[in-house]
């Protein structure tokens, strides 16, 4: 096998970006995005990757030491060895051995796929297997200091023309906000994401969010949890939707099969990469399952890929795929600009985005470059 193009070296750059409105989770609050942005060199160009590990394991149990440490010391020897046997296609089965750490791959797919797109002059969502030039556009509300604020906060991002709300829940946040956003909004597409902050037995005090026609409740319940899933979502009128469950296509087949869920949030970087990703959608697809694109705070870079995996077809609900200005006073690329509630899909070779070189050189806090051997 020797139609891919060896890897040269590969740059790591951690990368601080402060966030425009500090973003609370039931996990803890934001106001500085750590980044650790990938450059692969190969013998017939350049490829940009964007992990989303965040700097402490509290989504999920990857954090962004572990990931650069797993990718320089474990998963860029195997990918150096493996020559011009490299593909993007090949890299998962490179890193097979390598158990788990699926946002330290991720990252890694990216950026080599990022490279063979751009020297083939295909883009990312051709080679997914985008059908739309743009995509629907929600936004992630994170937990404020009170209900009033949210709903300034929820108000002027609707006013931006944001199609959906996700509103963030915890015990203790959930009921009150959800009903000050319904009764100030009327009928806006809304939605909850709990970040697995609730156990089975608080279903009956979940059950009481039935009466404000969400969309979807996101992730209520602790990641391994899929029967507690599956009791709760046959409790509720509510659909559930998965996120840090779903950690492959495997996984979103046997959630799907034993009723966890009904609706799946796609994250590549949860799954292992945006590979991955398309086969997360085209489980869920087949088996009449709507899917929407997860976020991760992510820079232009991620982005990018996110938007164009948003355009596929089973992706039918609004994504996390908010403009830069709702994250960064600027981009670390050319920014993405909301027009009427949607961002449109890159077309240039590859991600059709790239990272600003003064902008990646003044925000990055640690840079190292790994050659091959
Ligand atoms: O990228 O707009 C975004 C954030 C979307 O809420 C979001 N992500 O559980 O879905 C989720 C969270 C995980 C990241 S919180 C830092
Ligand atoms: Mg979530």
């Amino acid at each position: 096998m020797a139609d891919g193009a060896a890897l040269t070296a590969v740059e790591l750059h951690r990368v601080e970006i402060p966030l425009v409105t500090p973003f609370r989770t039931s996990f803890g609050t934001q106001s500085v995005r750590t980044a650790l942005v990938l450059r692969v060199r190969t013998e017939r160009g350049d490829g940009w990757g964007e992990c989303v590990a965040e700097l402490e394991p509290l989504y999920s149990s990857e954090f962004l030491d572990a990931a650069e440490l797993v990718i320089a010391d474990h998963l860029l020897p195997r990918l150096f060895a493996a020559g011009r046997g490299l593909t993007a296609d090949a890299l998962a089965g490179v890193l097979a051995s390598v158990k788990g750490h699926r946002m330290a791959k991720a990252a890694l797919e990216m950026a080599v796929l990022d490279a063979e797109l751009r020297a083939e002059g295909v883009s990312f969502g051709a080679r997914l297997g985008a059908v739309r030039t743009a995509v629907d556009c929600g936004v992630s509300v994170g937990i404020p200091e009170s209900v009033e604020a949210l709903v300034e906060l929820v108000g002027r991002y609707l006013a931006q023309g944001y199609r959906r709300v996700k509103l963030k829940i915890e015990p203790g946040w959930d009921l009150e906000p959800v009903r000050a956003v319904r009764e100030r909004f009327g009928g806006i597409a809304l939605q909850v994401d709990a970040n697995a902050a609730y156990t089975l037995a608080d279903a009956e005090h979940l059950r009481a969010l039935d009466a404000f026609e969400l969309v979807l409740i996101e992730q209520p319940l602790p990641e391994d949890d899929l029967r507690g899933h599956a009791e709760l979502a046959a409790r509720l009128r509510t659909p559930l939707c998965l996120d840090e469950s779903i950690t492959s296509a495997r996984v979103a087949a046997e959630a799907i099969s034993v009723g966890a869920c009904s609706i799946v949030n796609v994250k590549a970087g949860r799954v292992g990469g945006y590979l991955e990703a398309v086969r997360v959608h085209d489980v869920c697809r087949a088996a009449g399952v709507a899917v929407w694109c997860g976020g991760m705070l992510e820079t232009g870079l991620g982005r990018a890929a996110n938007v164009a995996l948003a355009a596929l077809p089973g992706f039918t609900l609004p994504g996390d795929t908010s403009a830069s200005e709702r994250y960064w006073v600027q981009d670390l690329t050319d920014p993405f600009v909301l027009h009427d509630g949607r961002l449109a899909v890159p077309t240039g070779p590859g991600l059709g985005v790239e990272p600003d070189p003064d902008r990646l050189r003044a925000w990055t806090t640690v840079r190292r470059s790994v050659p091959a051997p």
